[in-house]
């Protein structure tokens, strides 16, 4: 397992060394690749403008409780940039919670694109996601539903029209999808953060008590709903 320790919040070069040591040394590749693997973005921290600082110690705190209850799912906190604040936070914290590298760890990446081009195998996808579960609105909600076609939005609907903040449905993926067939990923959780953006529905006007209960039940929500496929 000292080959995962090199993933942690490094560039996909540095993963694909990693997996290809572990072809040569054990061969336990295929293992590696068939681990189930639950990609998540840091839930209302951009464009619900939650505080990091909080966010990091929640994230910390929900992965902690759920990395054993997963057996030997993986979980891993993608952003897009090297100079993630949040993916740095975090990565620290669970450092210091002796967090094991191979159940959770960071990855700089598109979390449309984790297996394309970072090499790193996910077949869940969580996405930060808006109350009417629609396409568009920036972020990684966007991207999510860019990437994965219109089979997305006609799955959402079936499973449903609507989420409240700090719930999430876990939508399986029409292999028909680019995110499928591309990707290997077979399911999209959507996840409703809460807002601290005034410019968004639910505001919460900084009420950061609310906030911390929402978004540690997001998570909860969240890793439950990974659990339900995996199990
Ligand atoms: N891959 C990985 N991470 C990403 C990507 C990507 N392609 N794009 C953004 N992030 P946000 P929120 C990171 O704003 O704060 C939407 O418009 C980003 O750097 O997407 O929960 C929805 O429709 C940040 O760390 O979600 C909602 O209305 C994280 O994803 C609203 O924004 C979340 O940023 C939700 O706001």
């Amino acid at each position: 397992h000292d080959n995962i320790s090199s993933f942690s919040g490094n560039a996909s070069k540095e993963l694909k060394e990693g997996e290809n040591l572990a072809v040569c040394s054990s061969g336990s590749h295929a293992s590696l690749n068939n681990t189930p693997t639950l990609a998540f973005p840091s839930i209302s921290t951009s464009d619900f403008q939650f505080n990091l600082e909080k966010a990091s110690d929640i994230i910390v705190e929900v992965v902690e409780e759920y990395v054993n209850k997963l057996g030997s799912a993986r979980l891993v906190l993608v952003d897009v940039s090297h100079k993630s604040k949040i993916l740095s936070l975090v990565k620290t914290k669970a450092a210091q919670k002796n967090i094991e590298l191979n159940k959770f760890f960071t990855f700089v990446g598109d979390i449309t694109k984790l297996y394309s081009e970072g090499g790193l195998r996910c077949n869940v996808i969580a996405n930060a996601a808006n109350w009417r579960l629609k396409p568009g609105g920036g972020g990684v909600n966007a991207a999510i539903f860019n990437a994965a076609g219109p089979a997305l939005e006609i799955a959402t609907k079936e499973q449903a029209q609507s989420l409240h903040p700090g719930k999430a449905v876990v939508v399986p993926l029409p292999s028909t999808s680019p995110l499928f067939s591309r990707e290997g990923v077979t399911h999209v959780i959507h996840v409703l953060g809460p807002n601290m953006n005034q410019h968004r529905p639910n505001c919460l006007n900084n009420d950061y008590i609310k906030g911390c209960q929402i978004l540690r039940e997001a998570y909860t929500s969240l890793f439950e709903g990974f659990a339900s496929i995996i199990r």
